[in-house]
């Protein structure tokens, strides 16, 4: 294989994915942290890499709304995220599906509890990469901002609402690459560093078990 193969970050907008793109970068003064903006409604899907970083980074918008009056623009995104993910899956070897874990209860009270016909945005991403047969991890960022109280029941209620959509979520720490039924996630602070380490190991992982199947 000549080309990097690519890590996908996707997330709504101010979850942390550039903080965390510039965490995993080799050298992150150079990264600038900006680009990917995209003007009007053409999302702009621009890889970036670094020469001592064996993976490129594509860093997507999810699924969300900016707001009301840009509900167009939002279903304009999502085709192209689908139709980008449809046309390149089998060079992604994992994605990271972040998600600002102050925002939890809303989306769920919103879209699951007071109607149960409507899906969670979150759950609509991870149902969308599962079929895909991306490995990926789900990171609750921004821990640093709440209790560990807090912290425990917000991530249940999120564990609890998603086998309601058929999803079964597992801490990265129980979690073995070869059982693939169960979806890891991981407590993170992009702000604190908290577990960049681990995020780090299970990338270069699944980077590595990535490239034995790769001829
Ligand atoms: N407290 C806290 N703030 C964070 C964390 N990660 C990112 N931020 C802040 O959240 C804002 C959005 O982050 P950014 O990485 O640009 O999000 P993006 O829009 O998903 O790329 C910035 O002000 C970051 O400094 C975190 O783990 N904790
Ligand atoms: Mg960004």
């Amino acid at each position: 294989m000549n080309q990097k193969p690519l890590l996908l970050i996707i997330g709504n907008s101010n979850v942390g994915k550039s903080s965390i793109t510039r965490l995993l970068m080799p050298n992150p003064r150079k990264f600038k942290g900006k680009i990917g903006k995209s003007p009007g409604s053409t999302l702009l899907i621009k890889p970036i890499t670094q020469n001592s970083l064996p993976y490129k980074i594509v860093d997507l918008p999810g699924f969300g709304y900016v707001s009301h009056s840009s509900r167009r623009r939002g279903a304009h995104i999502k085709k192209q995220i689908v139709v980008h993910i449809e046309k390149h899956y089998e060079e992604y070897f994992f994605g990271l599906v972040v998600i600002n874990i102050l925002r939890i209860e809303d989306e769920i009270e919103k879209y699951y509890i007071q109607n149960k016909r409507t899906i969670p945005l979150s759950f609509e991403l991870i149902q969308f990469l599962s079929e895909f047969k991306i490995p990926f991890l789900i990171i609750f960022n921004k821990i640093d901002k709440i209790s560990n109280l807090n912290k425990k029941e917000k991530i249940n209620l999120f564990i609890e609402s998603a086998k309601e959509y058929g999803l079964d979520l597992i801490k990265l720490n129980d979690y073995s690459v070869e059982k693939n039924s169960e979806i890891p996630y991981l407590e993170f602070s992009a702000l604190k560093k908290i577990n960049i380490i681990k995020l780090k190991s299970i990338i270069q992982k699944s980077l590595n078990n990535f490239m034995k199947k790769c001829p």
